[in-house]
C-alpha cells in the first residue's frame, strides 16, 4: 500500500475527533497492575479513562488522536476474553504461523461499539500506520487481536504487543492476491482503535 496513507490516516483522526461530553465525569481505573497496551476511542458506550492528555499521552498526541473519553485495554483484559487461533501464511517469511488472541469483535462489544455493519473502524499502529475498515469487514475477515505468535507473546519492537490479523489463506478475495498484497488491513504494533459511527 502507498505509505502516504500514514498521513491520510492522521488527517482522518484529526477530522473525526470525538464530540465533547460536557462535564460528564469519568474516573480512571485506579492503580491497574498492567500497562495499557491499547486505547479505544470514538463512538463507544463504555469508558474507563478521561480526555487525552497532551502532556503525557505523547504518542497518541503525536498521531493527532483526540478524545474526551476512551477505554484503556491491558493484557489481562485481553487474556480474559475467549482466544481464537488462526494460522495464516505471513508475508514476511511466506510460512504459516499460529496467531492467537481475542476476536476484535469481542473487544468492540466489550466497549459498547455500535453493531451496524457500516461502523468505521480505524486501526492505528505505533509507527503511525493507520487503516480504516468497517465492522462488516472486521466480522467477515474474523479479525483477531493477536497477542501471541506460535505460543509466544508478541514483542514491542517486533510485531507486538498486538497485531491485528486475519486468516488471509481462507479469505478468497485475499488468497487470490499475491502474498505481499494481502495484509494492508493488518497493522502490527496496534495501539489505538477509533470507532466512528457509520
Ligand atoms: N504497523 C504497521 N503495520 C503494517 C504496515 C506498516 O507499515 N506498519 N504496512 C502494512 C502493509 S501496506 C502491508 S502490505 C503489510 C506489510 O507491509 P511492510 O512490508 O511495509 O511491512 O503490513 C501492513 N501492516
Ligand atoms: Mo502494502
Amino acid at each position: 500500500m502507498n505509505k502516504r496513507q500514514f498521513l491520510a490516516g492522521a488527517a482522518v483522526l484529526g477530522a473525526s475527533a470525538a464530540p465533547a461530553f460536557g462535564n460528564q465525569r469519568v474516573h480512571d481505573e485506579a492503580s491497574a497492575a498492567s500497562p495499557v497496551i491499547l486505547t479505544i476511542s470514538g463512538a463507544i458506550k463504555r469508558h474507563n479513562r478521561g480526555a487525552l492528555d497532551p502532556a503525557f499521552d505523547q504518542l497518541l498526541a503525536k498521531h493527532q488522536v483526540k478524545f474526551s473519553q476512551a477505554y484503556n485495554v491491558d493484557l489481562p483484559l485481553l487474556a480474559s476474553m475467549p482466544a481464537v487461533t488462526i494460522q495464516p501464511t505471513t508475508e514476511y517469511d511466506a510460512r504459516p504461523h499460529r496467531l492467537s488472541g481475542p476476536l476484535l469483535t469481542t473487544l468492540l462489544e466489550h466497549v459498547g461499539a455500535p453493531g451496524a455493519g457500516g461502523t468505521q473502524i480505524l486501526l492505528h499502529a505505533v509507527d503511525g500506520y493507520a487503516v480504516m475498515t468497517t465492522l462488516d469487514k472486521v466480522r467477515a475477515y474474523r479479525f483477531v487481536v493477536a497477542t501471541h505468535m506460535d505460543g509466544k507473546p508478541l514483542p514491542l519492537g517486533g510485531m507486538g504487543p498486538l497485531w491485528a490479523a486475519y486468516d488471509a489463506d481462507h479469505i478468497p478475495e485475499l488468497s487470490a492476491k499475491p502474498l505481499k498484497e494481502r495484509f494492508e488491513l493488518s497493522p502490527w504494533g496496534l495501539y489505538h482503535v477509533q470507532v466512528i459511527a457509520g
